[in-house]
């Protein structure tokens, strides 16, 4: 029998999890200082969510899906954007957006339950946040097809999870870019679990990375925990795909650190003995380990960064707080240019309502 065609999946690292370099540092890299905006991207992500998580506990923000442990993977992301790429992403890849110009109020306005949250003034051209799972994977296709169309030098990325990648809308969705040679970027979040099916219940593939070849498309693994390694990859495959070189899919290999949201209790289904080895992956700590076996960072700088970064967020969150709610009536706002009758009267009573209310 022979070998028709043969198949590799690669996967890169260079800051292993003892912050040790173990390969030939990418050029960007190779100066320490350009890696302190990933840290401060990373830094910021965190202290947001975990403010974010503390709105919810005290009753003062909707259900959060929280980033902890996976922020490497969105902060490489809006690091190799520019503004006039469009984002689609699902829901943890706060990192991303937050460079991109989304501010927390606005994440903060989404999830308190406000979809003015979701009209982002300072990134009109990226996609609210896709909490359907695996839908903004077509809708990506989509604005890649526009791109191509309008002959524009610009880039979709689309992040997506591990669960994501069983649905059929991810099979079409890579297998229309490939087709069409798109410039869409596909990125997996793979954290090991869909909230509580773990990745072992989701697929029998030893790779996610490997569904690429289907499509006929690149795929490669990456570590997820590993911000040089990711800036270096996304970097490459965003390039590429922006120079008419065609869709690329990037798994990047993480771990959930928290509940899948607040809504959830990760301790009925998963080992805390799993949890706390996951910890010594920690892509924030990694890099501020080697940040600060260099040179390039020392407690004085992370206490003064702790302190900038803490009052943006108290600030933001402030403006969040601040912000009076939307009338009842104005979820009827966006529907139709003139509403049916049934659906004027349903307004009225909504207002009727929220008069009784005030
Ligand atoms: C179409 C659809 N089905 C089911 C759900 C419920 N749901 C929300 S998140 C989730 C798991 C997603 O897992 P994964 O893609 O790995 O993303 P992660 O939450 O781990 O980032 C499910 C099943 C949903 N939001 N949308
Ligand atoms: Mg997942």
């Amino acid at each position: 029998m022979a070998t028709v065609v043969h198949f590799e999946v690669h996967y890169t690292q260079y800051l292993n999890e003892k912050a040790e370099i173990i390969d030939s540092l990418p050029p960007f890299a190779e100066d320490p200082k350009n890696l302190l905006p990933l840290y401060r991207a990373m830094t910021l992500t965190r202290l947001f969510d975990k403010k974010a998580v503390s709105l919810q506990r005290t009753g003062q923000l909707g259900t959060y899906a929280s980033s902890l442990g996976q922020e490497a993977i969105s902060v490489a992301i809006g690091h190799v954007m520019v503004p006039e790429d469009t984002l689609l992403t699902s829901y943890r890849e706060y990192g991303a957006q937050l460079q991109r110009g989304v501010t927390m109020t606005e994440l903060l306005l989404y999830w308190g339950g406000d979809e003015r949250g979701m009209a982002y003034q300072g990134s009109r051209q990226d996609f609210p946040i896709s909490v359907p799972v695996a839908s903004q994977i077509p809708h990506a296709v989509g604005v890649g097809y526009a791109i191509k169309l309008r002959r524009e030098p610009r880039v979709a990325v689309c992040v997506l999870g591990d669960g994501a990648t069983s649905k059929g809308d991810f099979y079409e969705a890579i297998n229309a870019a490939g087709v069409w040679n798109l410039p869409v970027v596909f990125v997996i979040n793979n954290n090991c679990w869909a909230i509580s099916v773990p990745l072992e219940g989701q697929t029998h593939a030893q790779t996610l990375a490997q569904k690429a070849i289907a499509a006929g498309i690149p795929g490669e693994q990456v570590d997820g925990n590993d911000v040089i390694a990711l800036r270096d990859r996304i970097d490459n495959a965003v390039e590429k795909a922006r120079h008419g070189e065609g869709p690329c899919l990037i798994e990047a290999l993480t771990y959930r650190l928290c509940d899948h949201t607040t809504a959830d209790d990760a301790s009925r289904y998963r080992e805390q003995a799993e949890v706390e080895t996951r910890w010594g992956f920690d892509p924030r700590q990694r890099l501020r380990t080697y940040l600060t076996q260099v040179g390039a960072w020392d407690e004085t700088q992370e206490q003064a960064l702790q302190t900038e970064f803490s009052q943006q967020v108290e600030e933001a969150v402030q403006k969040y707080l601040d912000t009076p709610p939307q009338a009842p009536e104005s979820m009827f706002d966006y529907l139709y240019e003139t509403l049916p009758t049934t659906l004027s009267g349903q307004r009225q009573a909504a207002i009727a309502r929220g008069k009784a209310h005030a």
